[in-house]
Protein backbone atom coordinates (compact mmCIF):
# COMPACT_ATOMS: atom_id res chain seq x y z
CA UNK A 1 0.00 0.00 0.00
CA UNK A 2 1.25 3.67 -0.87
CA UNK A 3 0.96 5.88 1.99
CA UNK A 4 0.43 9.29 1.01
CA UNK A 5 3.67 11.76 1.50
CA UNK A 6 3.87 13.51 5.38
CA UNK A 7 2.88 17.10 4.26
CA UNK A 8 -0.65 16.96 6.45
CA UNK A 9 -1.24 19.90 8.98
CA UNK A 10 -0.80 19.37 13.06
CA UNK A 11 -4.14 19.56 14.52
CA UNK A 12 -4.98 22.85 16.34
CA UNK A 13 -5.28 21.49 19.68
CA UNK A 14 -2.05 19.79 19.41
CA UNK A 15 -0.01 22.56 18.52
CA UNK A 16 0.67 24.44 21.78
CA UNK A 17 3.96 21.40 22.53
CA UNK A 18 4.35 21.36 19.23
CA UNK A 19 5.17 25.20 17.91
CA UNK A 20 8.46 25.20 20.29
CA UNK A 21 10.47 23.10 17.92
CA UNK A 22 11.99 24.53 14.61
CA UNK A 23 11.77 23.16 11.46
CA UNK A 24 14.63 20.66 11.13
CA UNK A 25 15.53 20.80 6.59
CA UNK A 26 18.77 21.45 7.28
CA UNK A 27 19.57 17.52 8.03
CA UNK A 28 18.62 16.02 4.71
CA UNK A 29 21.67 14.88 4.13
CA UNK A 30 21.60 11.59 6.38
CA UNK A 31 19.96 8.79 4.79
CA UNK A 32 16.85 8.99 6.82
CA UNK A 33 15.00 12.51 6.35
CA UNK A 34 12.55 13.61 9.48
CA UNK A 35 9.23 14.01 9.33
CA UNK A 36 8.80 18.03 9.04
CA UNK A 37 5.80 17.36 11.44
CA UNK A 38 8.11 16.26 14.21
CA UNK A 39 7.45 15.53 16.87
CA UNK A 40 4.26 13.86 15.67
CA UNK A 41 3.31 12.97 19.30
CA UNK A 42 3.75 14.82 22.65
CA UNK A 43 2.53 13.73 26.00
CA UNK A 44 -0.32 16.51 26.42
CA UNK A 45 -1.82 14.83 23.43
CA UNK A 46 -3.22 11.98 25.64
CA UNK A 47 -4.71 11.43 29.26
CA UNK A 48 -2.59 10.01 32.44
CA UNK A 49 -4.18 6.61 33.08
CA UNK A 50 -5.30 7.67 36.27
CA UNK A 51 -6.18 10.45 38.22
CA UNK A 52 -3.43 12.47 40.28
CA UNK A 53 -0.53 11.17 37.16
CA UNK A 54 1.10 13.02 35.06
CA UNK A 55 2.63 11.65 31.61
CA UNK A 56 6.56 12.97 31.54
CA UNK A 57 7.04 10.99 28.38
CA UNK A 58 5.92 9.08 25.23
CA UNK A 59 8.54 6.94 23.88
CA UNK A 60 9.62 3.63 22.24
CA UNK A 61 6.31 2.64 20.20
CA UNK A 62 5.92 -0.89 18.30
CA UNK A 63 4.63 0.08 15.05
CA UNK A 64 2.28 -2.45 13.02
CA UNK A 65 -0.77 -2.08 10.51
CA UNK A 66 -4.20 -2.97 11.76
CA UNK A 67 -7.12 -3.14 9.67
CA UNK A 68 -5.90 -1.01 7.04
CA UNK A 69 -4.68 1.50 9.60
CA UNK A 70 -1.29 2.25 11.52
CA UNK A 71 -0.79 2.01 14.95
CA UNK A 72 1.67 2.60 17.63
CA UNK A 73 1.72 1.00 20.89
CA UNK A 74 2.75 4.59 22.88
CA UNK A 75 5.07 3.65 25.98
CA UNK A 76 3.49 5.97 28.21
CA UNK A 77 5.66 7.05 31.21
CA UNK A 78 3.99 8.64 34.20
CA UNK A 79 4.25 9.92 37.63
CA UNK A 80 2.48 12.58 40.55
CA UNK A 81 3.40 16.01 40.06
CA UNK A 82 6.76 16.25 41.69
CA UNK A 83 6.91 18.01 44.74
CA UNK A 84 9.88 19.81 46.00
CA UNK A 85 10.90 17.81 48.69
CA UNK A 86 10.48 14.59 47.60
CA UNK A 87 11.09 11.80 44.75
CA UNK A 88 7.40 10.05 43.89
CA UNK A 89 6.50 7.23 41.35
CA UNK A 90 3.90 4.42 40.77
CA UNK A 91 5.23 1.11 41.59
CA UNK A 92 2.40 -1.96 41.30
CA UNK A 93 1.97 -3.46 44.57
CA UNK A 94 1.55 -7.24 43.36
CA UNK A 95 0.11 -8.73 46.88
CA UNK A 96 -2.26 -5.93 47.18
CA UNK A 97 -3.07 -5.94 43.83
CA UNK A 98 -2.79 -2.02 43.12
CA UNK A 99 -0.60 0.42 41.79
CA UNK A 100 0.95 2.65 44.76
CA UNK A 101 2.62 5.61 45.02
CA UNK A 102 6.68 5.40 46.78
CA UNK A 103 8.09 8.88 48.16
CA UNK A 104 11.51 9.53 48.78
CA UNK A 105 12.75 12.87 50.88
CA UNK A 106 15.18 14.62 47.99
CA UNK A 107 17.30 15.61 50.83
CA UNK A 108 17.93 11.97 51.69
CA UNK A 109 21.50 10.71 52.10
CA UNK A 110 20.65 7.61 50.76
CA UNK A 111 19.52 8.79 47.56
CA UNK A 112 21.34 8.33 44.09
CA UNK A 113 19.18 10.55 41.53
CA UNK A 114 21.98 11.92 39.22
CA UNK A 115 19.86 9.76 36.37
CA UNK A 116 16.10 11.04 35.20
CA UNK A 117 15.09 7.87 34.36
CA UNK A 118 16.24 5.58 37.34
CA UNK A 119 17.15 6.51 41.04
CA UNK A 120 18.91 4.54 43.80
CA UNK A 121 17.69 4.86 47.23
CA UNK A 122 18.91 2.28 50.29
CA UNK A 123 21.05 0.18 47.71
CA UNK A 124 17.86 -0.52 46.22
CA UNK A 125 16.97 0.39 41.96
CA UNK A 126 13.55 2.15 41.27
CA UNK A 127 12.36 4.13 37.81
CA UNK A 128 11.37 7.42 38.15
CA UNK A 129 8.39 7.21 36.18
CA UNK A 130 5.93 3.95 35.50
CA UNK A 131 5.21 3.01 31.77
CA UNK A 132 2.36 1.49 30.60
CA UNK A 133 1.18 0.80 26.75
CA UNK A 134 -1.14 2.74 24.43
CA UNK A 135 -2.41 1.90 21.25
CA UNK A 136 -3.37 4.90 19.01
CA UNK A 137 -4.35 4.88 15.13
CA UNK A 138 -3.66 7.05 12.13
CA UNK A 139 -4.76 6.72 8.45
CA UNK A 140 -1.72 9.08 7.26
CA UNK A 141 1.18 7.29 9.79
CA UNK A 142 1.36 11.22 10.65
CA UNK A 143 -1.17 11.93 12.72
CA UNK A 144 -2.03 9.51 15.45
CA UNK A 145 -5.20 9.23 18.24
CA UNK A 146 -6.71 6.94 20.41
CA UNK A 147 -9.80 4.77 19.81
CA UNK A 148 -12.09 3.72 23.13
CA UNK A 149 -12.69 0.52 21.45
CA UNK A 150 -8.61 -0.76 22.30
CA UNK A 151 -7.92 -0.40 25.43
CA UNK A 152 -4.42 0.25 27.26
CA UNK A 153 -1.90 -2.41 27.96
CA UNK A 154 -1.20 -2.40 31.83
CA UNK A 155 1.72 -4.33 33.26
CA UNK A 156 -0.04 -5.49 36.62
CA UNK A 157 2.18 -8.41 37.56
CA UNK A 158 5.11 -9.05 40.00
CA UNK A 159 7.66 -9.05 36.84
CA UNK A 160 6.15 -5.43 35.84
CA UNK A 161 5.57 -3.87 38.92
CA UNK A 162 8.09 -0.92 37.39
CA UNK A 163 6.95 -0.82 34.51
CA UNK A 164 6.37 -2.54 30.71
CA UNK A 165 8.31 -0.65 28.27
CA UNK A 166 9.77 -0.79 24.71
CA UNK A 167 6.91 -3.01 22.74
CA UNK A 168 8.53 -4.67 19.70
CA UNK A 169 5.21 -5.88 17.88
CA UNK A 170 5.52 -8.36 14.93
CA UNK A 171 2.56 -9.92 13.03
CA UNK A 172 2.52 -13.89 12.02
CA UNK A 173 -0.33 -15.31 10.40
CA UNK A 174 -3.16 -13.34 11.50
CA UNK A 175 -1.67 -13.06 15.37
CA UNK A 176 0.24 -10.03 16.82
CA UNK A 177 3.02 -10.73 19.05
CA UNK A 178 4.25 -8.44 21.53
CA UNK A 179 7.60 -8.47 22.81
CA UNK A 180 8.62 -5.99 26.05
CA UNK A 181 10.70 -5.12 28.52
CA UNK A 182 9.33 -6.15 31.58
CA UNK A 183 11.30 -4.09 34.74
CA UNK A 184 10.57 -5.05 38.43
CA UNK A 185 12.56 -5.44 41.32
CA UNK A 186 13.83 -9.00 40.17
CA UNK A 187 15.42 -7.05 36.81
CA UNK A 188 14.25 -6.23 33.74
CA UNK A 189 13.57 -9.46 31.57
CA UNK A 190 11.50 -9.60 28.13
CA UNK A 191 7.97 -10.63 28.45
CA UNK A 192 5.98 -11.91 25.58
CA UNK A 193 1.77 -11.62 24.28
CA UNK A 194 -0.47 -12.13 21.99
CA UNK A 195 -3.19 -10.77 20.39
CA UNK A 196 -5.69 -10.74 17.14
CA UNK A 197 -8.33 -8.19 17.63
CA UNK A 198 -6.13 -5.56 20.26
CA UNK A 199 -8.87 -6.22 22.44
CA UNK A 200 -8.19 -9.95 24.09
CA UNK A 201 -4.32 -9.79 24.94
CA UNK A 202 -3.15 -12.79 26.02
CA UNK A 203 0.02 -13.18 28.67
CA UNK A 204 2.62 -15.48 27.96
CA UNK A 205 5.03 -15.01 30.85
CA UNK A 206 8.27 -13.85 30.58
CA UNK A 207 10.09 -15.67 27.51
CA UNK A 208 14.17 -14.20 28.62
CA UNK A 209 14.69 -13.28 32.31
CA UNK A 210 16.59 -10.72 33.44
CA UNK A 211 18.83 -9.37 32.36
CA UNK A 212 17.57 -9.07 29.15
CA UNK A 213 15.77 -6.69 27.05
CA UNK A 214 15.58 -5.38 22.87
CA UNK A 215 13.51 -8.59 22.12
CA UNK A 216 12.11 -8.30 18.35
CA UNK A 217 10.55 -11.40 16.81
CA UNK A 218 11.50 -12.34 13.13
CA UNK A 219 7.95 -11.58 10.79
CA UNK A 220 8.55 -15.14 9.34
CA UNK A 221 10.35 -18.74 9.73
CA UNK A 222 13.64 -19.13 8.81
CA UNK A 223 14.66 -22.87 8.03
CA UNK A 224 11.74 -24.44 9.82
CA UNK A 225 12.16 -22.32 13.28
CA UNK A 226 11.11 -18.71 14.73
CA UNK A 227 13.50 -16.21 15.39
CA UNK A 228 14.39 -13.00 17.36
CA UNK A 229 16.86 -10.71 18.39
CA UNK A 230 17.53 -10.28 22.33
CA UNK A 231 19.41 -8.68 24.45
CA UNK A 232 21.03 -10.33 27.75
CA UNK A 233 23.96 -8.03 29.83
CA UNK A 234 26.42 -8.91 32.24
CA UNK A 235 27.85 -6.66 34.31
CA UNK A 236 31.28 -8.15 35.09
CA UNK A 237 33.03 -10.20 31.75
CA UNK A 238 30.78 -9.33 29.00
CA UNK A 239 28.64 -6.74 27.59
CA UNK A 240 25.23 -5.54 26.05
CA UNK A 241 25.64 -7.25 22.86
CA UNK A 242 23.12 -8.15 20.41
CA UNK A 243 21.96 -12.15 20.41
CA UNK A 244 19.52 -14.15 18.19
CA UNK A 245 17.71 -17.50 19.44
CA UNK A 246 15.47 -19.49 17.60
CA UNK A 247 12.08 -21.26 18.78
CA UNK A 248 9.70 -23.99 17.81
CA UNK A 249 6.86 -22.63 19.74
CA UNK A 250 7.70 -18.74 20.57
CA UNK A 251 7.76 -19.28 23.99
CA UNK A 252 10.55 -21.47 24.51
CA UNK A 253 14.08 -20.27 23.10
CA UNK A 254 17.65 -22.02 22.32
CA UNK A 255 20.87 -21.91 19.72
CA UNK A 256 21.00 -18.50 21.55
CA UNK A 257 24.41 -16.87 19.53
CA UNK A 258 25.88 -13.23 20.19
CA UNK A 259 26.06 -11.98 16.70
CA UNK A 260 27.21 -7.87 17.15
CA UNK A 261 29.01 -7.03 20.23
CA UNK A 262 29.96 -3.12 21.24
CA UNK A 263 32.99 -1.59 19.32
CA UNK A 264 35.38 0.78 21.18
CA UNK A 265 35.29 4.49 19.76
CA UNK A 266 32.26 4.08 17.88
CA UNK A 267 28.30 5.07 18.20
CA UNK A 268 28.01 1.86 19.95
CA UNK A 269 30.74 1.42 21.73
CA UNK A 270 28.65 0.82 25.31
CA UNK A 271 25.49 -0.75 24.31
CA UNK A 272 23.02 -1.93 21.48
CA UNK A 273 19.99 -3.59 20.98
CA UNK A 274 17.17 -4.40 17.97
CA UNK A 275 14.69 -1.91 16.81
CA UNK A 276 11.66 -3.64 15.27
CA UNK A 277 11.45 -6.98 13.74
CA UNK A 278 13.97 -7.31 10.50
CA UNK A 279 12.84 -6.18 6.81
CA UNK A 280 13.51 -9.13 4.25
CA UNK A 281 15.47 -7.72 1.70
CA UNK A 282 16.85 -9.55 -1.73
CA UNK A 283 20.36 -8.97 0.22
CA UNK A 284 19.44 -10.73 3.80
CA UNK A 285 17.42 -9.47 6.69
CA UNK A 286 18.13 -5.63 7.22
CA UNK A 287 17.95 -4.74 11.14
CA UNK A 288 18.00 -0.91 12.13
CA UNK A 289 19.08 -1.24 15.85
CA UNK A 290 20.58 1.34 18.32
CA UNK A 291 24.03 1.46 19.45
CA UNK A 292 25.05 3.87 22.74
CA UNK A 293 28.23 4.97 23.75
CA UNK A 294 29.43 5.20 27.62
CA UNK A 295 28.29 9.06 27.84
CA UNK A 296 24.43 7.23 26.72
CA UNK A 297 24.74 9.19 23.12
CA UNK A 298 21.67 6.74 21.33
CA UNK A 299 22.19 6.40 17.44
CA UNK A 300 20.97 4.30 14.80
CA UNK A 301 22.84 1.77 12.77
CA UNK A 302 21.95 -0.90 10.37
CA UNK A 303 22.76 -5.18 10.77
CA UNK A 304 22.11 -6.88 7.41
CA UNK A 305 22.63 -10.75 8.33
CA UNK A 306 21.90 -13.92 5.77
CA UNK A 307 18.65 -14.68 5.04
CA UNK A 308 19.20 -18.60 6.23
CA UNK A 309 20.91 -17.87 9.21
CA UNK A 310 20.27 -14.41 10.61
CA UNK A 311 23.53 -15.34 13.41
CA UNK A 312 25.18 -14.96 10.76
CA UNK A 313 26.36 -11.18 9.89
CA UNK A 314 27.39 -9.87 6.19
CA UNK A 315 27.57 -6.16 7.07
CA UNK A 316 27.23 -3.51 9.96
CA UNK A 317 26.74 0.08 9.62
CA UNK A 318 30.68 2.19 10.02
CA UNK A 319 28.91 5.01 11.18
CA UNK A 320 25.23 6.20 12.40
CA UNK A 321 22.41 5.81 9.94
CA UNK A 322 21.52 8.56 12.05
CA UNK A 323 21.85 10.81 15.42
CA UNK A 324 20.47 12.78 17.87
CA UNK A 325 20.99 16.58 16.51
CA UNK A 326 17.19 18.29 15.87
CA UNK A 327 16.65 19.89 19.05
CA UNK A 328 13.95 17.70 20.14
CA UNK A 329 16.15 15.26 20.20
CA UNK A 330 19.36 16.74 21.98
CA UNK A 331 17.46 17.87 24.87
CA UNK A 332 14.26 16.18 26.71
CA UNK A 333 13.47 13.88 29.76
CA UNK A 334 16.63 12.31 28.98
CA UNK A 335 18.59 13.96 26.14
CA UNK A 336 20.80 12.43 22.91
CA UNK A 337 18.77 9.97 22.52
CA UNK A 338 16.86 8.42 19.11
CA UNK A 339 15.55 4.83 19.90
CA UNK A 340 13.43 3.16 17.37
CA UNK A 341 11.50 -0.41 18.29
CA UNK A 342 8.74 0.49 15.26
CA UNK A 343 8.61 0.93 12.08
CA UNK A 344 6.50 0.44 8.40
CA UNK A 345 7.85 -0.94 5.03
CA UNK A 346 5.80 -0.24 1.57
CA UNK A 347 8.28 -1.60 -1.03
CA UNK A 348 11.38 0.43 -0.52
CA UNK A 349 9.87 3.34 1.82
CA UNK A 350 10.70 2.75 5.43
CA UNK A 351 9.44 4.93 8.18
CA UNK A 352 10.91 4.58 11.43
CA UNK A 353 8.81 5.75 14.32
CA UNK A 354 11.07 6.57 17.13
CA UNK A 355 11.31 8.11 20.53
CA UNK A 356 13.71 11.64 20.69
CA UNK A 357 14.93 12.31 24.02
CA UNK A 358 13.03 9.91 26.02
CA UNK A 359 9.86 12.40 26.00
CA UNK A 360 8.11 12.91 22.29
CA UNK A 361 7.32 10.31 19.46
CA UNK A 362 9.07 11.47 15.91
CA UNK A 363 9.11 9.70 12.35
CA UNK A 364 11.77 9.73 9.88
CA UNK A 365 11.88 8.23 6.42
CA UNK A 366 14.76 5.93 4.35
CA UNK A 367 15.04 4.44 1.52
CA UNK A 368 15.71 0.60 1.59
CA UNK A 369 17.84 0.93 -0.81
CA UNK A 370 19.91 3.85 0.53
CA UNK A 371 20.41 1.71 3.31
CA UNK A 372 21.81 -1.31 2.01
CA UNK A 373 24.21 0.64 -0.44
CA UNK A 374 25.50 2.73 2.77
CA UNK A 375 26.62 -0.90 4.40
CA UNK A 376 28.52 -1.87 0.80
C1 LIG B 1 17.39 2.19 27.49
C2 LIG B 1 15.91 1.91 27.52
C3 LIG B 1 15.12 2.76 26.54
C4 LIG B 1 15.54 4.21 26.57
C5 LIG B 1 17.04 4.31 26.44
C6 LIG B 1 17.55 5.73 26.54
O1 LIG B 1 17.94 1.55 26.38
O2 LIG B 1 15.43 2.14 28.81
O3 LIG B 1 13.77 2.67 26.87
O4 LIG B 1 14.92 4.91 25.54
O5 LIG B 1 17.66 3.55 27.46
O6 LIG B 1 17.26 6.28 27.79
Amino acid sequence: MELPSPTFAITATDTKDKEQFPNNDNMDRQIFHRFKENPIMVPSDIAPSAPGLKIECLLNPGVFRFRGRTCMLLRVAERPEQEPGSVSFPVYNDRAGKVEIMSIPRNSPDLKDDDARVIEYRGQNYLTTRSHLRLVFSDDGINFHEDPQYPPIMGYSAYTAYSIEDCRVTKIGDTYYLTYSAVSPMGVGVGMSSTEDWKTVTDHGLIFPPHNKDCAVFPEKVDGKYYAFHRPSSPEIGGNYLWTAASEDLVHWGEHKCIAMTRPGMFDSARLGAGAAPIRTPEGWLEIYHGATEKNRYCLGALLLDIDDPSKVLARSETPLMEPEAPYEKTGFFGDVIFTNGQTVDGDRLVIYYGAADEVICAAEASVRDILDSLK
